[in-house]
């Protein structure tokens, strides 16, 4: 099992064509606006009978409103969900939430990360950016072992494959890179998560 989660930004089609055929290669699966806007909660039930789903609709609400949709999402068969990190401290811990400390792409978080990497526990875990090595060793440091650290950005990104993982994250998040040619997910060979085995 390579240590990527495929994020399956393309149509309904496609995503099922491409998780079917990487279900036995690749750690899980992310659903997005993408194919949740194209036919709402069909999408994360078929994806989550060919593995693990991590639905990421970056949510930002009052805790009673995330709740009860990370409620639906995980009766529909997935894991957990992203939710965005500039929430804390109302986010209410929930182990089916990873919590987003710092996008791939410059933003209020880059003065916020660090801050928030103290506040991650409770939680499922983190996402870090995996075209930043340096900031997934540093929440790596931060966190120990107690938290997954799963990382976007890599391929069309910036980010190359395995970095993230090397700098101590479990599981790279890759879109595009994977979705245009499969194969390429033999580019993670011989590398395994830094702590944890599932999404
Ligand atoms: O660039 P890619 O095609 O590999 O897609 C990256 C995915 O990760 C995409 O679904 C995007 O929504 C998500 N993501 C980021 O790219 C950056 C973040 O900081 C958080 C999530």
């Amino acid at each position: 099992m390579y240590p990527v989660v495929v994020a399956l930004d393309v149509d309904l089609r496609k995503a099922l064509a491409v998780a079917e055929s990487l279900r036995d290669e690749v750690a899980g699966f992310k659903v997005g606006w993408d194919l949740v806007l194209e036919a709402g909660l069909d999408p994360i039930k078929a994806v989550s009978r060919l593995g693990p789903v991590v639905v990421d609709l970056k949510l930002a609400d009052i805790p009673y409103i995330v709740r009860r949709v990370v409620d639906k999402i995980a009766a529909a068969g997935a894991c957990c969900a992203i939710a965005h990190g500039f929430l804390l401290p109302s986010l209410e811990k929930d182990e089916r939430l990873y919590v987003l400390v710092k996008m791939t792409t410059g933003s209020r978080y880059d003065g916020l990360w660090r801050e928030l990497l103290g506040q991650v526990a409770g939680f499922r875990g983190a996402v870090a950016p995996g075209n930043e090595p340096q900031v997934v060793s540093a929440a790596r440091r931060a966190l120990g072992c107690s938290a997954r650290i799963i990382s976007p950005g890599i391929g069309a990104q910036g980010g190359r494959p395995g970095d993230a993982i090397r700098a101590g994250a479990d599981f790279e998040i890759v879109g595009r890179y994977v979705l245009e040619d499969p194969s390429r997910v033999s580019e993670w060979r011989g590398l395994k998560p830094a702590c944890n085995d599932s999404i």
